[in-house]
């Protein structure tokens, strides 16, 4: 059986590192787009020679044409531009917003039975552009956040508690924003919910409440230390996380950004909600139940991202 095909469409900071971590894990063949001619060669080249040490076998392919990602199984998206200290990832909308128009007409007219994962921000804006943009079937289309801002929040609650990462779960929902939505109620250490973990003295409400706003502002902290971009490590190794599920119908139950139509009370909009990721693509969003205090919170969030959606509308009057 052939090789599934993958296309990193962006070929920066994260988009090298998927090529790589695509190879190290024998994924399937790579193709990395980028309007840059030279990047994306490069960057193929480069872990195309890494492959005697690694041993992998994996075909890697940089291309400024949109022709080459022909059939890909899956496209992953981080066209555009990233932020710079003192910038909100709201103020990349209308850049990154005509960058959408493009590539969703790219993987429209060459790959368009492929899953997409977009990593873009504005995130949950941003995806709601593409799927619109591509016209692909919205159970298709998806966007990464929750999958990171959620292992932000297992990272800095295994150190708090001193215990393996593997055991800490962790929900982080709404848009990927100052306004996302860390559940504690519904993050556990080997399913003890963290409320309980409180009285049971592992740590005090300050220092949890502490968490959930190092968690918040996990992006800042990453672009206030590297003051030239982004993070790029930890985004790449969650859309990989997706990626897989997809590939290997594994029907991982991941937060992720993803068209909501009923569920949530929500109707055709991208915000991050618990998904179930297999061969379908999207397969179930998983409507959990929200207290009061919760729901407040969420709904805060997408407001959020609503408004950012109606200034897309703003930029583009075919969004509307
Ligand atoms: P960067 O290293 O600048 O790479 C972006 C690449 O996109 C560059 O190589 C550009 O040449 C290329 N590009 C620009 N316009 C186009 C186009 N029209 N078609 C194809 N390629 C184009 O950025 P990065 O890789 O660090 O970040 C990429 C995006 O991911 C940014 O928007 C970040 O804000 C975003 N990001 C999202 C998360 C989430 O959790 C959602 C986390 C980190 C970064």
């Amino acid at each position: 059986m052939a090789r599934p095909k993958i296309a990193l469409i962006g070929a920066g900071q994260i988009g090298g590192t998927l090529a790589h971590l695509v190879a190290l894990k024998e994924l399937g063949d790579v193709v990395l787009f980028d309007i840059t001619d030279g990047i994306p060669q490069g960057k193929a080249l480069d872990i195309a020679e890494s492959g005697p040490s690694e041993g992998f076998d994996a075909a890697m392919t940089g291309t400024t044409d949109y022709a080459d990602i022909a059939g890909a199984d899956v496209c992953i998206v981080t066209a555009g531009v990233p932020r710079k200290p003192g910038m909100s990832r709201d103020d990349l909308l209308g850049i990154n917003l005509k960058v959408m128009k493009s590539v969703g007409e790219g993987i429209a007219a060459h790959a368009p039975d492929a899953f997409v994962i977009c990593i873009t921000n504005p995130l949950d804006a941003m995806v709601w552009a593409l799927q619109k943009f591509s016209g692909l079937p919205a159970n298709k289309v998806c966007g990464m956040a929750g999958v990171l801002d959620s292992a932000r929040f297992r990272h800095f609650l295994s150190l708090e508690f001193g215990v393996s990462m593997k055991d800490v779960t962790a929900f982080v929902l709404g848009g990927h924003g100052d306004t996302m939505v860390p559940l504690t109620r519904y993050s556990t250490v080997a399913g003890i919910p963290l409320p309980d973990l409180v009285q049971m003295g592992w740590t005090t409400q300050d220092k949890l409440d502490a968490i959930v706003q190092r968690t918040r502002d996990g992006g800042a902290e990453i672009v206030g230390l590297l003051k030239t971009g982004s993070a790029y490590y930890a985004p790449a190794t969650s859309a990989i996380e997706m990626a897989e599920a997809y590939l290997k119908d594994q029907k991982r139950l991941l937060p992720c950004a993803a068209h909501c139509s009923g569920e949530f009370g929500l109707d055709g909009m991208y915000v991050g909600v618990p998904t179930v990721i297999g061969a379908g693509g999207i397969e179930r969003i998983v409507d959990i139940k929200l207290d009061k205090d919760e729901k407040v919170m969420f709904d805060n969030s997408v407001n959020a991202v609503k408004g950012l959606m109606d200034a897309c509308k703003g930029i583009d009057g075919s969004l509307a």
